[in-house]
């Protein structure tokens, strides 16, 4: 068993990994104070005149930068074979593969993590020791920060097609807030995005909900208004998502499970298996989960979602994924227009006269002062 990797927590294992630890942090120190002396010998030759460039990159320092820039940990293993992740954890993650039970690898901190939706490499010979090799380059993804450490990004799915984005009316109104972040970030993910409104059995006047999804029709977002407790536009849904890898994202209580489980029934039994045996309650979303259904259509399911953040998104960027404001953006006096204050904006002239949805502007000026 690998001592750096302890599953059972053992005491022996322990007091090898802290052994571990302490190597590493005794290589920390001295590589700091040797290059803290490389440092200032390098000063000095150079106040003499010298080039003593040879000396600091010596093999030996070389060597220890390389030991502690993996913190101590294993170099991957070989990446025999390739698996698709399914589901995620803090220290690991299950991946699945033609013709096997699902295996469980663990992060080597040397890699970079994986998502759900990512197509990873290990080596399946390497028993409950097996860990995360490599991460196969994604084709898109979509990623928000971290909601407590801004500075990290949190890729919700790696790999996707269709980007389902669910949300539900409350008292006939639709907020339509979490609708434009999400839409930048599928986009700039390279992901296809789609607008499920749910809940719409609950609607008493359609007038309010109407208005507020034209603006997005208009973009050529396809909107699916649908109902999962009786089945509404769920048939147009499933074809909708058909032999495509897809994730569902939204506020927590929309209906995201609901739908899943509308779509396929085979969706719905493995639902149910996988919480009876986690003991979770059966409405809550906890992590996000791959469901493979025959003819290779993948449905991941998310937890909901508070607040959304945009991830590596600055001011002008952000005025390029509002596809509307293009044209008229042409004719804004500055060329660098943030299109907020400036005098002859054109595009703000464009949402006071309705061109451009006065709504989709409000959500943009909302988005560029949470981004400053
Ligand atoms: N009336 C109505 N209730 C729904 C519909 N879809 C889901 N619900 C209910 O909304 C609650 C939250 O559903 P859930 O699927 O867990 O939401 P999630 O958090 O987005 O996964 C549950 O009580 C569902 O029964 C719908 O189309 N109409
Ligand atoms: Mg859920
Ligand atoms: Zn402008």
């Amino acid at each position: 068993m690998n001592p750096r990797r302890p599953i059972s927590g053992g005491s022996a294992t322990k007091d090898k990994a802290a052994a571990g630890r302490k190597r590493a942090r005794k290589v920390a120190r001295a590589m700091k104070q040797s290059l803290k002396k490389q440092g200032r010998q390098r000063v000095n030759e150079l106040h003499e005149g010298r080039d003593s460039f040879e000396k600091l990159s010596s093999g030996r320092l070389q060597q220890a930068a390389q030991e502690l820039e993996v913190g101590g940990h294993e170099p991957a293993a070989e990446a025999k074979v390739d698996g698709l992740v399914v589901s995620v954890s803090r220290k690991g993650c299950t991946v699945r593969r033609a013709g096997h039970p699902d295996e469980r690898l663990w992060f080597n901190n040397a890699v970079a993590t994986a998502a759900v939706g990512d197509t990873v490499g290990f080596d399946p010979d390497r028993g409950a020791d097996r860990a995360l090799s490599v991460v196969r380059e994604r084709r898109s993804s979509l990623s928000r920060p971290d909601p407590f450490e801004p500075a990290l990004e949190r890729v919700i799915a790696a790999n996707i097609d269709v980007g389902v984005l669910v949300v539900a009316p409350i008292d006939d109104e639709l907020r339509t807030g979490v609708i434009d972040r999400v839409l930048v970030a599928m986009q700039r993910g390279g992901v296809q995005p789609v607008l499920v409104v749910n809940k719409c059995d609950l609607l008493a006047d359609d007038a309010a909900v109407r208005a507020a999804i034209a603006p997005y029709t208009g973009l050529g977002v396809h909107v699916h208004t649908c109902a999962a407790k009786t089945g509404l536009g769920v048939a147009a849904l499933r074809e909708h998502v058909r032999d495509k890898t897809c994730v569902f994202v939204g506020h927590s209580g929309v209906g995201k499970s609901s739908l899943l489980n509308a779509l396929w029934p085979q969706a719905q039994q493995e639902t149910a298996e996988v919480r009876s045996r986690d003991g979770r309650g059966r409405h809550t979303t906890t992590a996000s989960r791959l469901l493979s259904l025959p003819g290779g259509t993948h449905l991941i399911d998310t937890p909901g979602i508070r607040s959304f953040g945009l991830w590596e998104v600055d001011a002008d960027a952000l005025r390029g994924w509002f596809a509307e404001f293009a044209e008229p953006a042409a004719q804004c006096r500055f060329r660098d227009c943030r299109h907020d204050a400036e005098p002859g904006c054109a595009v703000r002239v464009a949402a006071d006269e309705g061109t451009i949805a006065p709504a989709r502007y409000a959500a943009y000026l909302r988005i560029l002062n949470s981004l400053d």
